[in-house]
């Protein structure tokens, strides 16, 4: 690949926010990515630049991204992790280093002939067993937390659709969507309806426990093959060694034990951030009680192979959330994803609550196999994006595969 040119300029995101956009310009072609941005981050995520001076570092450093040749992805990131040279990225930014990384994956892949997804199918050893087949859809159709203004301390109350079919579970995510807005306007009035930042909505529900069991009416009503999940963020309502729900303070044992039940009252089948970011221990015991339940680590462990091994080493969770940002290349990314299947966790690939149009999440799901696509509610086209994109691979990949 004869790269020409390189460029980064600043976008706003779905929250308005400025972010950074890459453009490389190879061969005879040019291809762009864009960071998104999170709101409930944990501490252990890469430092995030502010924009203005992420141009300003990039206006320093174009010449050395320019002059040689890399040949692979692993090169690329490495030499930007160097020319960086601190722990948490804070020198360069996880957010400029990530744009460019992103950027470089898009204009190699396109270099060599390639979708996306191929390209990254391509860099990843073949040692790990790919246990998943579909990977699915996870509408986060309710918002709480620090996504939306009402009284839920949960983040996401998501539904998950339990078909083989990505196009199925797709058109009914949207169909339920619509059915659960009609069914909180008839509650609440349509008045006090509002859409949190990752598109689900927002009511003035009473507790967590009565957007879960409205979740639960609705596709009861309406026999949806869906499963329940929840991202708790729970660093979000932790406040000197206890848990704030509801007005009342729960430890750490009395948060497990409201958990099991609400886990066993609806039949929840994923739960992420149950406790606070450093809480491995919490973790661990909760995980130790589930069966057949995804404890899913974000703020945990934050993409991070140091945080990730510490979370294995104490069976803290069995699945990942793996977020590009937090960790700020792809290659980094994918040892992470590597790590948790060599030791038999799940991988869900996540956005984050401010986004972009940029779709990469989309190839990278479909590219590591993983559990589940995390991108909001089926609604806001920086949510859609992501999901319409996962489903134009699957139909590609199920025609070529009807071809050969
Ligand atoms: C999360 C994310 C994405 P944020 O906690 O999983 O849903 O939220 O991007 O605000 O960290
Ligand atoms: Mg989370």
């Amino acid at each position: 690949m004869n790269v020409k040119d390189v460029n980064v300029k600043i976008i706003a995101d779905s929250r308005g926010e400025d972010t950074l956009e890459a453009e490389f310009t190879a061969d005879d072609f040019s291809v762009k990515a864009t960071v998104p941005s999170g709101k409930s981050k944990g501490v252990h995520e890469a430092y995030v630049l502010e924009p203005k001076k992420a141009i300003e570092k990039f206006g320093q450093i174009k010449k050395e991204i320019l002059s040689p040749d890399y040949q692979t992805q692993e090169d690329f990131d490495n030499f930007l992790i160097s020319l960086d040279g601190s722990e948490n990225k804070k020198n360069l930014g996880g957010n400029l280093i990530l744009a460019l990384s992103l950027a470089f994956a898009r204009a190699k892949a396109k270099s060599e002939g390639k979708e996306l997804y191929q390209y990254i199918i391509d860099l990843q050893p073949t040692t790990y067993n790919r246990q998943q087949k579909l990977t699915k859809p996870i509408f986060n159709v309710i918002n709480g937390g620090a996504h939306a203004k009402n009284k839920l301390e949960i983040q996401e109350f998501q539904v998950i659709p339990q078909v083989s079919d990505f196009a199925i579970a797709l058109s009914m995510g949207k169909e339920f969507y619509r059915k659960l807005q009609k069914f909180l306007e008839g509650k609440f009035g349509a008045q006090n309806i509002s859409l949190g930042d990752e598109a689900g909505f927002s009511a003035p529900f009473g507790s967590n426990e009565e957007a879960i069991s409205m979740l639960s009416e609705v596709i009861e009503k309406n026999n949806y093959p869906f499963k329940i999940g929840l991202d708790c963020a729970a660093t979000s309502f932790y406040k000197d060694g206890f848990y704030e729900i509801g007005g009342k303070k729960y430890s750490a044992d009395e948060l497990l034990n409201y958990y099991f039940e609400l886990i066993d009252r609806y039949g929840i089948i994923s739960i992420e951030d149950p406790f606070y970011e450093e809480d491995f221990k919490s973790f661990a015991a909760l995980t130790s009680k589930l069966h057949e339940v995804l404890v899913i680590t974000d703020d945990l462990t934050a993409t991070n192979p140091e945080r990730l091994q510490k979370a294995i080493n104490e069976k803290s969770g069995n699945a990942i959330l793996i977020k590009l940002n937090q960790i700020g290349t792809l290659t980094e990314t994918l040892n992470v994803v590597k790590m948790a299947y060599q030791n038999n966790w799940q991988a869900v690939v996540s956005h984050r609550s401010g986004e972009t149009l940029d779709d990469f999440i989309a190839d990278l799901a479909y590219a590591v196999n993983a559990w589940g696509l995390k991108s909001g509610a089926p609604a806001k086209p920086e949510r859609l994006v992501k999901y319409e994109r996962l489903l134009a691979i699957y139909n590609k990949e199920i025609l070529s595969a009807a071809i050969n």
